[in-house]
């Protein structure tokens, strides 16, 4: 059953990956879009991509989600009731352990994973709470669940992103608004890329010899989730490529 046609969705994070990936499928399933990013040529390439081929309504917003006055400028642009909110829009930035990590780094990931999720939240929640209506879906991450050498203020981000999803849920106690997160393992998108700055021979290594995730995958797990019935509040869920069976245990076949 399709709950989500001519619903709206705004999904942060869209010009790539995930965010793309979840763009088509519910454009394919006719949710109308409002689609962000800061790459603004790719915002518009795939609006028209979305609009030619299913005749559904996409608005876009080029913007870094680090600026909060844009953030509430998105939100606030929109005039109709915004449904569903994917915050999906984040990365890593380095890998390098706790002593001798980049700082610039650090608050990369911070404003933009914890901050930047908690604006666009913060503006949306007090409108779907005024409506008693809506749907918040946080994209975390196994990181968020284990942390892993390297990875201390990435996972800690992804472990606020499951702590910022529980207590939402609990201040929208007694209301419809609905929160949930979807936490996924190893998926082959740009993130990997940008992880390690552009260095694309590194990237590739982390999905050398197994089989990870897509963003098809992921997307059509978020697209579940925010296709069930009204009363059904899935509040995490943790998905990982065959190959993966924890943060770091991760079986490479043999070329
Ligand atoms: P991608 O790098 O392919 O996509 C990241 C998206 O986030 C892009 O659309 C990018 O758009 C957007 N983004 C990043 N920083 C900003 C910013 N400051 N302002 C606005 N948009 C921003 O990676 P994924 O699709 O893999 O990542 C999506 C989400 O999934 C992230 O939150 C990530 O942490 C999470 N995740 C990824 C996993 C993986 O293995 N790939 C596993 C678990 C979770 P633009 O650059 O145009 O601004
Ligand atoms: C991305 C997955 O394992 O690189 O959140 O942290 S991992």
């Amino acid at each position: 059953m399709n709950r989500i046609k001519e619903k709206t969705v705004l999904i942060t994070g869209a010009t790539s990956g995930i965010g793309k990936a979840t763009a088509l499928i519910f454009a394919d399933n006719g949710a109308n879009l409002f689609l962000t990013g800061r790459r603004k040529e790719r915002l518009v390439e795939l609006a028209s991509q979305l609009t030619e081929k299913y005749g559904v309504h996409v608005q876009i917003f080029p913007f870094d989600v680090r600026d909060r006055n844009e953030c509430k400028r998105c939100v606030d642009s929109i005039n109709e009731p915004i449904d569903i909110l994917i915050n999906n829009a984040g990365l890593a930035s380095g890998l390098d352990p706790i002593h001798t990590a980049d700082f610039s780094d650090w608050d990369a990931m911070i404003d933009t994973n914890i901050k930047g999720l908690l604006s666009m939240t913060r503006y949306v929640s007090e409108r779907m709470k005024k409506v008693n209506n809506g749907h918040i879906i946080n994209i975390g991450s196994i990181a968020g669940h284990e942390a892993y050498p390297g990875g201390s203020v990435y996972c800690a981000t992804k472990h606020a992103v499951k702590a910022i999803t529980q207590a939402a849920k609990m201040d929208l106690s007694g209301t419809n608004v609905r929160v949930s997160s979807v936490s996924p393992g190893l998926v082959d998108t740009e993130f990997s890329e940008v992880r390690f700055h552009g260095n694309k021979q590194k990237a590739e290594q982390v999905y050398d010899n197994l089989k990870p995730l897509t963003g098809e995958d992921i997307a059509e797990i978020i697209y579940f989730v925010a296709n069930r019935p009204e009363h059904v509040n899935i509040l995490d869920t943790i998905v990982l490529p065959v190959a993966q069976s924890s943060a770091t245990i991760v079986h490479r076949t043999d070329k």
